[in-house]
Order: structure tokens, then sequence, then C-alpha cells
């Protein structure tokens, strides 16, 4: 019987010279492909000899490493399904996410063990490990007494191998849950699509626990048998110094803005550059334009979500059109449809849905909303907002989800606004994005005091600081009077990102 465990298929295509450089870091460690081949066999022996239930999670907060890159893969060799966090998240919001998803087994950095392993065992799970970014901790501890020999554990294409948190429109986040079909049917098409070739090496510099990090760029290399160069963190100098050793660039739009400021990066520097992809948030012309004028190459921007993994592509060879998101990936159904539920005419704008082999197995634990994300015929409802253009190009033009999205992370205004008026004195807020030169796009709050109460806009920050991730937190708050409204009593958010609109300009 075939094995369609994805990391089989990523293990197939490993170069015959086990002995040649898999992942170079900037630390000036090189790993082999024999490494990456040993260490997650022997991690994977570990998860193994924990005796976990079938479809166990693994969830893990940890900085980037090459060996969290080996966890991730040995969870999937053994058969288990991965939940990566991102390292900003705080205590509540891991107490949610180890609540919600109820792994078997979580791996965090030291410094938090103490807080971390207080929230797993309250919440069941038997197995805590450490791992930082310096090679050490308990879980490398516990793999270097088990074998470097294991056969990789048969998996259907439809069972899971990853839940990715995608936080909700109202309420809490909802655990996207991923195939290991879902994941090699997209990274097989996007090997074709974007024409990776044999020699590719990958400039890796985004973080990896969502999907533009952790997928679309490591799947990318490995199922290509491609040398990652591994940046810890994203540092501009650092790549363009890097650039004239690799042929392909992923980022999120604030990573081209940031690598723009750079007066190294020249076409002499791009010189062996095959191809630079840019998503998880609009890229904006004057970023397109002036990187092609710059370095002499034209960003292909491509649209994807937690929920499908990529969706739409600029070709690889042909126009790649700056503003649009180019055309459906083969495999990928896409239609724009209006409010009724029908096709709207070539040009104009309605809500994009999307059918494939891509799209994932509904939300954890939430078949309710799952049904309600997907149509009849089984469309899931993506949330964006676009259209399609005579040649077949598509342009995201905005989202009927009240997302804001800010240097490539989401941010749900929903959820802050619950933590804001949860604070004593507030009678109420509103939290809106509004246009930023380095990220994009930052949240701002507005809020309203309870009659004789008294607010001060810099508190209320320095409370969220306490309380929530760092990316989440309002660039600035106002306190005012009262807030724009619609005739049914709705705050007009429109209106609050118009007035604001200047703000980081
Ligand atoms: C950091 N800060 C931010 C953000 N990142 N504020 C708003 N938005 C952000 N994204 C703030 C911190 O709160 C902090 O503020 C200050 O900046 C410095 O923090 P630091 O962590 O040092 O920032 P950085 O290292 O400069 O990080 C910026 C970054 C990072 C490199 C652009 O945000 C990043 O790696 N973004 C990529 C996200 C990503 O991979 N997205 C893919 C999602 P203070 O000092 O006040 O505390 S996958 C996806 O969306 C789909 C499927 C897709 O299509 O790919
Ligand atoms: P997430 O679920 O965190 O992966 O975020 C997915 C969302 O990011 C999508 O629904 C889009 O709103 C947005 N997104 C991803 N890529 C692009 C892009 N190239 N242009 C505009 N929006 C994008």
């Amino acid at each position: 019987m075939k094995n369609n465990n994805l990391f089989a298929a990523l293990r197939a295509a490993f170069p015959k010279d086990l002995d040649a450089v898999a992942v170079e870091t900037d630390t000036g460690l090189n790993y082999s492909w024999r490494d990456l081949e040993r260490s997650t066999a022997m991690m994977a022996n570990l998860l193994q000899s924990l005796d976990l239930p079938q479809g166990a999670r693994v969830a893990v907060q940890v900085e980037k490493s090459v060996e969290a890159l080996m966890l991730y893969l040995a969870t999937l060799r053994a058969g288990y399904v991965f939940l990566p966090l991102n390292t900003a998240y705080q205590s509540a919001e891991i107490e949610y996410f180890i609540g919600n998803a109820e792994p078997s087994v979580v791996v965090c950095s030291r410094k938090n063990f103490g807080w971390v392993s207080k929230i797993a065992f309250k919440a069941g799970t038997q197995n805590v490990f450490t791992l930082d970014d310096d090679r050490t901790g308990s879980l490398l501890d516990r793999a270097a007494h088990c074998s470097d020999r294991h056969e990789v554990v048969q998996r259907n294409a439809d069972d899971l191998a990853a839940i990715l948190y995608t936080s909700g429109t109202t309420g809490r986040s909802k655990g996207a849950m991923l195939s290991h079909g879902n994941m090699l049917s997209n990274a097989l098409v996007l090997k074709d699509y974007w024409a990776w070739q044999p020699g590719d090496v990958l400039i890796h510099a985004l973080p990896i626990f969502h999907v533009h990090g952790l997928f679309v760029a490591i799947h990318g290399a490995l199922i290509n048998g491609s040398k990652m160069i591994w940046l810890a963190k994203f540092d501009p100098k650092l790549v363009v110094q890097k650039l004239p050793e690799a042929t392909v660039f992923m980022g999120v739009p604030t990573l081209y803005v940031r690598l723009l400021a750079e007066p190294g990066l020249t076409r002499e520097a791009c010189r062996n550059m095959r191809l630079f992809v840019a998503g998880s948030a609009p890229l904006l012309i004057e970023t397109f334009t002036e990187w092609q004028e710059r370095t002499g190459h034209t960003i292909l921007e491509r649209y994807g979500m937690s929920e499908t993994a990529m969706l739409t592509s600029n070709p690889y060879d042909g126009e790649r059109r700056g503003g649009t998101v180019g055309f459906a990936l083969p495999g990928v159904s896409l239609r724009v449809q209006d409010d009724a539920g029908q096709p709207v005419p070539t040009g104009e704008i309605g809500s994009i849905q999307v059918k494939g082999p891509n799209v994932f197995k509904g939300y954890w634990r939430m078949p309710e909303k799952t049904r309600e994300e997907f149509t009849a015929d089984g469309y899931f409802k993506t949330g964006d907002v676009g259209k399609i253009d005579e040649r077949g190009y598509i342009t995201i033009v905005g989202r009927s989800k009240d997302l804001i999205i800010s240097g490539g992370y989401n941010v749900y205004p929903a959820e802050i606004e619950g933590y804001i008026n949860d604070m004593p004195g507030v009678a109420e807020s509103a939290v809106v994005g509004v246009p930023h030169p380095d990220f994009g796009e930052v949240g701002i709050a507005v809020v309203i005091a309870k009659p004789g109460a008294k607010l001060d806009g810099e508190q209320i920050i320095a409370r969220l600081k306490a309380q929530l991730a760092n990316f989440k937190i309002p660039k600035r708050c106002f306190i005012v009077g009262e807030l724009p409204r619609n005739t049914m009593g709705k705050v007009q958010k429109n209106v609050l990102r118009e007035q604001h609109k200047a703000l980081f300009a």
C-alpha cells in the first residue's frame, strides 16, 4: 500500500548525496540530509515511545531553529498532528490553544517551561519537553537515546498532519485541520508552478509557525531536495549578504519593504536569484515597482490561507501583474459570487470561494462552524472579496471578515476589543486597521469611557501588552466621546478607518 505520509514524499526527494548540505544556518552550522534523516528518525522514535493515542497533537511553541524544523518533520514521520504556536503568544493565548487542542505532547522553550507546563498539565497533557535554539533541551536529551532508524508511519491522504489556529471573527480561534494530502498536493503543484530546479537554494527568513514559513517555504525546498539558508530571524542586512548564494526568496510584504531600505540591495546582489515570492498580505504596487527597478526582478505575488494553503499565483513564465494575485493554481476551482450566491460578471467584485485538494478538513471540534463556512456545493468561503479580470487575473480588493493583517500576522479586532471592553471604566471600543508604511496595516483602538470614568490610552495599551502577543497591540489608542454609528446603531468602522488613515503616513 502506498504511504501517503507527507514526510515520505519529502524524504523521497532528498538528494542522492545525503552528505550534501541541506540546511546552512546563520551561526555557521551545516546540517546534511543525513542529519535530517537521522534526527527526525530519533525524534519520531521518541514520540512513538510515549505511547500516544492515534491522532495525538504535538503542540510546539519554540524559537526558530533547525531542531524545531526536525521536530515538525518527526511529528509527520511518526504520524502525529503538528500544532505550531506563535512565540509571541502569552499565557492566556496558550491556555486557550492547549485547552482546545488537548495535545498529548507540548514542547516549549526552557524559559517558559514553568508557566507552559502548568497550563499543559492542567489540560491533561502528560509530556512536556523543552527545546531551545542553542541545540539544548529535554526533547533532544531524550531523543539522543533513541534509535536513528525509523520506518515512516503509514498515513492516508485524509489523515490529519497539522492544526493551524486562525482567529475567529467572533469569539475564539478556530483550529484549521490540514491533512497529509492537503499539504502534499499543494507542495507538488507549487514545485511545478514555480519551476523549482536542481541547484535551487532558498533563503528561509520567515517564522515557522504559519503556513508561509512552515509549509510554502519548507515544503518547497524539501520536495525539491534544495538547500535552505536558514535565518533565525529576518535581518535585512543578512538577507542582502546571502542573496548571491541563493536563487529563491519568500517573504511577506514587510520583508520586501525593509529590504528596499538596504543600500546593498542591487542587481548585482540579486545576480543569481531566480524567484522572489510575496504573500500573506497585499503587496503594494509601489513596492512591486520599486523592486523591479532596483533588482531587475519581478516579485511573484500569490495568495493563500491557513485553511487552504496556496490558492492562486502569478505565473512563473508570463506576465506577473502587480496588484493581482494571479490565477487559481492547477486543481483549485475559484469563483467570485454575489450575496445571492450567483457568479458575478468579469471584473465585478464579489466573495471568493474555493474548492480543491488543498482545502482543509474543517475546524477542530467545530462542526457547526465548519458547515457555515462551506457552500452547499462544497466551496469554502474564504471571507476575501475580489474580482477576476478579462485575462483571468484575480485581485483581492478587501475582506468581508473583520481582520487586520499587520506585517503578515492576522489580528482579529473582536479579540482585542474583548480585552479592552473588560477593562474597568471602558464602555465600548472599536479596533480598526489603518495603513502603515512598514507593516502595511496596523491596528488602532478607539475607546469610549463609562460615564464618570477617566481613561488613558497609554494605560490601555500597557495593560494589553501584559496580556496579548505583541503584534496584536494597537499602535495607538484614542479615548473619544462617541463612535460613528449607522442607523442600526452599528459602529461604522469604515468611518473610523477614514478618519485615521493618515496617522502613520
Ligand atoms: C513585530 N511587531 C509588529 C509586528 N511584528 N507589529 C505589528 N505587526 C507585526 N507583524 C512589533 C512588536 O510588537 C514590537 O513592538 C516591535 O514590532 C519589534 O518586535 P520584533 O519581534 O523585534 O519585530 P521584528 O522582528 O521586526 O518583526 C517584524 C517581522 C515579523 C519580521 C515583519 O512581524 C514577521 O516575521 N512577520 C511575518 C509573519 C508571517 O510569517 N506571516 C505568514 C502568515 P513593541 O516594541 O512595541 O513591543 S501565513 C499566511 O498568512 C498565509 C497562509 C499566506 O498566505 O502565507
Ligand atoms: P491566514 O489565515 O493567517 O493564513 O491569512 C489568510 C488571509 O491572508 C487571506 O484570507 C487573505 O485575506 C490574506 N492574504 C494572503 N495572501 C494575500 C495576498 N497576496 N494579498 C492579499 N491578501 C492576502
